[in-house]
């Protein structure tokens, strides 16, 4: 499903992060050494190679609510951006936390000229964050800040389960 909103065009797909070829960046739900992992990290990681890790080194640790950037190395993708989410419950206040984890996200984008950009479910798997909550802040994140977008012209979000992309289209389709 997909969404227009002050020109910007933000859609929901089930389907894996590695996968997103012809978007400009792909965004990481990472740990806070930027290293390989469970889930997201451990998937862009592996198809990365080990090149993404090296030059993550430098750059970490980061905090809740933090973004960096590197290259993509072996993705089919110019960019990853890395984001720490908060652990639900845990590095308060989350709700606050997993809205920066975007909004840093974006930024980092406009500054690098990036057109599209697709997003993991951040938080919402090893770091607990209830999905239908990280839908309603991630959805209300990225279309809040749509008139404000220069370069950034399309943002996917990619689900991994039907039920987390069910949860987002009902979420983008209550937006106005
Ligand atoms: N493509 C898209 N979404 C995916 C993929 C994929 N290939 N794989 C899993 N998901 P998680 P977090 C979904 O745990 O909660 C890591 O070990 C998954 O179903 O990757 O922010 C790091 O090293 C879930 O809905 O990220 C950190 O320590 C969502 O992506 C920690 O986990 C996020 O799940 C970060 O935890």
């Amino acid at each position: 499903m997909e969404r227009v909103v002050s020109g910007i065009k933000i859609e929901c797909i089930q389907g894996d992060i590695t996968k997103q070829a012809g978007f400009d960046a792909i965004v990481n739900a990472a740990n806070a050494q930027l290293r390989t992992g469970g889930g997201v990290a451990g998937a862009i990681h592996r198809a990365a190679g080990p090149g993404l890790e090296q030059e993550c080194r430098p750059l970490a640790p980061i905090k809740p609510g933090q973004a960096v950037i590197t290259g993509a190395h072996k993705l089919p993708n110019r960019y990853v951006i890395h984001c720490l989410g908060p652990v639900y419950g845990v590095d308060k206040p989350s709700d606050k936390l997993l809205a920066e984890c975007y909004r840093n996200a974006l930024k980092l984008a406009e500054e690098h000229g990036i057109c599209s950009i697709a997003f993991p479910a951040i938080s919402t798997g090893v770091f607990g964050y209830p999905m239908k909550e990280a839908a309603e802040i991630a959805i209300n994140t990225v279309w809040e800040m749509a008139s404000s977008l220069k370069s950034v012209k399309v943002i996917r979000f990619v689900l991994w389960s039907e039920e987390a992309t069910r949860i987002h289209e009902e979420v983008l389709g209550t937006k106005h």
